[in-house]
């Protein structure tokens, strides 16, 4: 597919530009262009020839003075570092962030005050338990990391696709990253929690069940970096001018809505293109689709810390949208593709701990860990201190200080006096106080005796997960429920996958219980609260006589639902395949194209081989793909035209048929005119009568299949298929289990 730039995103690029001047001046200084030059050896010598080693007569042994190959080589024994060891797979966009109006009132962070002040900014989002080359659609967390270059430092907002965490204190995320990666013995299995270890650890873990069901719910298999939600998920605070500190809840919002993946399609995009989410984000940069995220906060005064009942330090909790609103207050907006990717994604270190003033902590044990781990593991992976001096993490202001020798130091700093206090360097660099910009902590009062214990108010671990669970709508719950079929059903021991079922989900739904145990082996339990204490194992008695008290006060928040918040007014970027053989008719195809590339979509030909189509009319069209190398997955829609021939071809293509079904059983939206009717006749999906001729060019409602014969008005057609792309799944297909693929 040839990638172009869009007309109606020319404007926008263009101010970019100039609003990431700042970075990109920078950045310009280390690009390396060779167009047109020598190449030369790292000391800047000419070289003459890198197809033969030197070697003393034409058979003879390789010389040690060789110092090409030898620099050479040695080059490429050392191009890694040490992956990192959670988020080791991610990809990355520049691009700018801009409040709407100055937040003056609740933070003196200078990048929050001018809505006409963009700050360059880096995005990195990963999966977090796979390695460097797994796959980008495995079931997992996404880690949505943002670096402000502010004119006052960098600010990382290092955050997830969800909301909630695993766990509530820093000491646990050993325990979890161990349990969560493959097995210490065999390396088994890659980028998935679905193995015993996992869920032994979370069985015996009640905190984490709230994060379990978010992980088990469609969240976690996104169909875009793009098309995804992202959350501080601590409570941060804000400090203002005047030295009034209020807590924060820092979330991002896609302008595209929210989507998913469906866990069929996850796994098969995994093996057909383990890219795909890698792609998608590049693609779409690269023909100026740019993905664009509302900064949200919610706010909670420091006098109502304690009016909620969960602990605002507790970060396995959210707070509910209906308790405290969701301000919108900016928006981010990703414009370019990085130019190197070692240079810039992996070498990007990201820290919670690096803010500006006006944004500060809070004690919540779990970003407390953090604050320690992030500059620790950087060390590891760079052997030195000096990675803050690498291109993509220089902040864009000035950087004075006396941190000197290591590896890789960059600074030539000049003068005798590298201490403080100093008269030989005349004092400098000197201190600011807090009205020059001086970062000044927070004087928060901390009173408390020296010990090991988690705070009661972190010990509802239930609540918020049946929150969750209460607040899916019914085709959510059934994806959670199946994912948690395939979770458990790849877990070997029956005690784990019992005390899941009973100590765990039992205290969350009974409803989700006893779904969930009716796939994995294990006997429903009965649904009274009283059983429910009985029935939990000794190792978490007191846990659950805790977890079966009712409900708290928000028992349903629709916010989390991503279907009850489905945004279907847009089919940006949406992808269209359009399966065609010799004979199709050019007129549908050309009308199709039209109407959905106006609209922002992509639509690819698809046939048996690549190479051209002559249409039945005789116009030739590049075939974008061939079925080898593509397939149902990689689109949102298809599309059929007619064309007697051409049908007559793909009813013999099983490949074609399987695309139908294969888009039907994902619940996608099917299109065909005319002759293409039969196609999805010929199909399994014929079955299920839903395909059947219509005469009219009204969208079979809740269906999302779209067939007409003898059509007079295609391009309304086009407008109705249009409507139903913007719809991105029709779940309401019962007939879907029915048909292989
Ligand atoms: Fe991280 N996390 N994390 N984490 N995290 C890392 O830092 C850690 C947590 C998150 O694209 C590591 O540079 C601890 C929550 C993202 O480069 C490491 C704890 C959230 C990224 C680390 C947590 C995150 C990381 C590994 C519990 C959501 C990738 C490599 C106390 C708010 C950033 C690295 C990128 C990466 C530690 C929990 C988000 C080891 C100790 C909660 C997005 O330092």
């Amino acid at each position: 597919m040839e990638i172009k730039k869009q007309d109606q995103n020319a404007e926008n690029s263009s101010t970019s530009k100039v609003d990431e001047q700042a970075k990109n001046n920078q950045l310009e200084h280390f690009r390396e262009d060779s167009s047109g030059q020598f190449m030369t050896t790292d000391q800047g010598v000419k070289v003459s020839d890198v197809d033969n080693s030197l070697t003393a007569g034409s058979r003879g042994p390789t010389l040690m003075e060789d110092f090409v190959f030898r620099e050479r080589i040695t080059h490429l024994d050392h191009e890694s570092i040490p992956e990192r060891v959670v988020h080791a797979r991610g990809s990355a966009a520049h691009g700018y962030f801009q409040v709407y109006e100055s937040m003056a009132e609740l933070t003196k962070a200078k990048f929050l005050q001018d809505p006409n002040i963009r700050t360059p900014v880096f995005v990195r989002f990963s999966t977090v338990v796979g390695s460097r080359g797994s796959a980008d659609t495995v079931r997992d967390v996404r880690g949505f990391a943002t670096k402000f270059y502010t004119e006052e430092g960098n600010y990382d907002l290092v955050g997830n696709n969800i909301p909630v965490f695993f766990i509530q204190d820093g000491i646990k995320f050993i325990d979890l990253v161990h349990a969560i990666k493959p097995m210490p013995d065999n390396e088994m299995p890659q980028a998935s929690a679905a193995h015993d270890t996992f869920w032994d650890f979370a069985s015996l873990m009640p905190e984490s069940a709230h994060m379990l069901l978010w992980v088990l719910s469609d969240r976690a298999i996104p169909r875009s970096f793009r098309m995804m939600e992202g959350f501080g998920v601590h409570t941060f605070r804000f400090v203002n001018a005047q030295g009034k500190g209020r807590f924060v809840k820092f979330h991002w919002r896609p302008l595209l809505g929210v989507h998913s993946l469906v866990w069929d399609e996850a796994q098969k995009l995994a093996g057909k293109d383990p890219d795909w989410l890698r792609r998608d984000l590049w693609e779409s940069i690269e023909m100026g689709h740019y993905p664009e995220f509302e900064l949200g906060v919610q706010i909670v005064e420091e006098e109502d810390e304690h009016k909620f009942d969960f602990d605002l330090l507790d970060a396995t909790k959210i707070i509910p949208e209906e308790l405290v609103p969701l301000k919108r207050v900016g928006k981010m907006v990703l414009n370019r593709n990085p130019d190197n990717f070692f240079a810039e994604t992996e070498q990007v270190a990201f820290h919670p701990g690096n803010v500006v003033p006006g944004i500060d902590f809070t004690n919540d044990p779990l970003l407390q860990g953090r604050l320690f781990s992030y500059l620790d593991t950087q060390i590891n992976r760079f052997s030195s201190k000096n990675f803050t001096e690498v291109p993509i993490n220089r902040p864009v202001c000035p950087v004075h200080n006396f941190h000197g020798a290591g590896f890789m130091k960059q600074t030539i700093n000049k003068g005798k006096a590298n201490y403080f206090p100093n008269s030989l360097g005349g004092g400098h660099p000197k201190m600011a106080s807090e009205e020059e910009g001086g970062y000044v902590h927070y004087q928060e009062k901390v009173d408390g005796v020296k010990i090991r214990q988690r705070s009661e108010s972190f010990n509802d671990h239930f609540s918020q997960a049946r929150m969750f669970w209460n607040s899916m709508t019914q085709i959510e719950k059934k994806h959670i429920i199946q994912a948690a079929h395939f979770e458990l059903g790849k877990v070997d021991s029956k005690e784990v996958r019992h005390r899941v079922i009973y100590d765990i989900f039992n205290n969350i739904s009974h409803e989700l219980a006893s779904q969930a145990a009716m796939g994995i082996g294990i006997e429903p339990p009965s649904g009274d609260l009283v059983s429910k204490v009985q029935d939990a194992g000794e190792l978490l008695k007191d846990k659950v006589e805790h977890a079966v008290t009712p409900g708290k006060s928000v028992e349903e928040s629709a916010a989390v639902s991503m279907e009850k918040n489905k945004k279907s007014d847009s089919i940006k970027s949406r992808k269209v395949a359009v399966l065609a053989d010799n004979g199709f008719n050019f007129g549908q195809v050309s009308a199709l194209k039209e109407v959905l590339t106006q609209k922002g979509a992509q639509v690819t030909i698809v046939s048996m081989f690549k190479g051209k189509l002559k249409s039945m009319e005789g116009q030739e069209i590049d075939v974008d793909k061939s079925y080898i190398t593509t397939g149902s997955i990689m689109y949102d829609a298809v599309f059929v035209p007619g064309g007697q021939a051409s049908v007559d071809s793909l009813k013999k293509q099983g490949d074609a048929l399987h695309f139908i079904n294969e888009a039907f059983k994902h619940c996608k939206p099917i299109a065909a005119l005319d002759e293409g009717v039969n196609l999805l006749s010929e199909s399994s999906i014929s079955g299920v009568e839903i395909c059947a001729p219509d005469s009219t060019n009204t969208l079979k409602k809740d269906k999302g299949v779209l067939s007409v014969r003898g059509a007079t008005d295609t391009r309304s057609f086009m407008e109705t298929f249009s409507n139903a792309i913007a719809q991105h799944r029709f779940w309401m297909r019962e007939e879907k289990d029915m048909v292989p693929a």
